[in-house]
């Protein structure tokens, strides 16, 4: 699935469509800052070679950030990293056991030389995913940046503007 027809600057895959509904989360924040995304279901373990497969053409097709999400023994993204140069962001996602802690450490703990940037566990995680993808697109990107800022302000006054009952 992708946004539009723009080219997709943010590749997003994830373990299983179990993990669809959390990841909504990073899909949504894309389209409100309009960044075109395309997004897919591919597994480290299930599905090996078209895994390596998106990671080694991910470039060539236009992408500069990818985002993967997985859970349990959450490989997807080291392995994705393992094939592209292109910055990874891991979303741990909580799955069937350890709260995602397994998730967690399985993303986090990668080799020396082989970077993964580490989200937190679930929505937030999946959330900040998009906005760092977004930053990182923003370092080239004056419009976005602006965007950026615009939406921390938003975000602060909302936080201000809070009445408690
Ligand atoms: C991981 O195992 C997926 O990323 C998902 O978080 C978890 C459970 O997958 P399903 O058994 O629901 O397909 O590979």
């Amino acid at each position: 699935m992708s946004t539009s027809s723009e080219t997709s600057l943010v590749g997003i895959v994830m373990g299983s469509a179990s993990d669809w509904d959390v990841m909504q989360r990073a899909t949504s924040t894309l389209t409100d800052f309009r960044v075109a995304y395309e997004a897919r279901v591919l597994s480290a373990h299930r599905t090996p070679d078209e895994t390596a497969e998106w990671a080694r053409t991910a470039e060539q097709r236009g992408l500069r950030v990818l985002i993967a999400a997985a859970g349990g023994a959450a490989h997807l993204a080291g392995v994705v990293a393992a094939h592209s140069v292109l910055p990874v962001l891991g979303v741990p996602m909580q799955a069937w056991s350890l709260d995602g802690l397994d998730s967690l450490l399985s993303i986090a703990q990668m080799p020396r030389g082989i970077p993964v940037a580490t989200l937190a566990i679930g929505s937030a995680g999946a959330t900040n995913a998009a906005l760092l993808a977004i930053e990182i697109l923003a370092l080239s990107n004056p419009g976005l940046r602006q965007q950026l800022t615009e939406f921390r302000a938003s975000q602060a006054r909302d936080i201000l503007n809070t009445k408690l009952e």
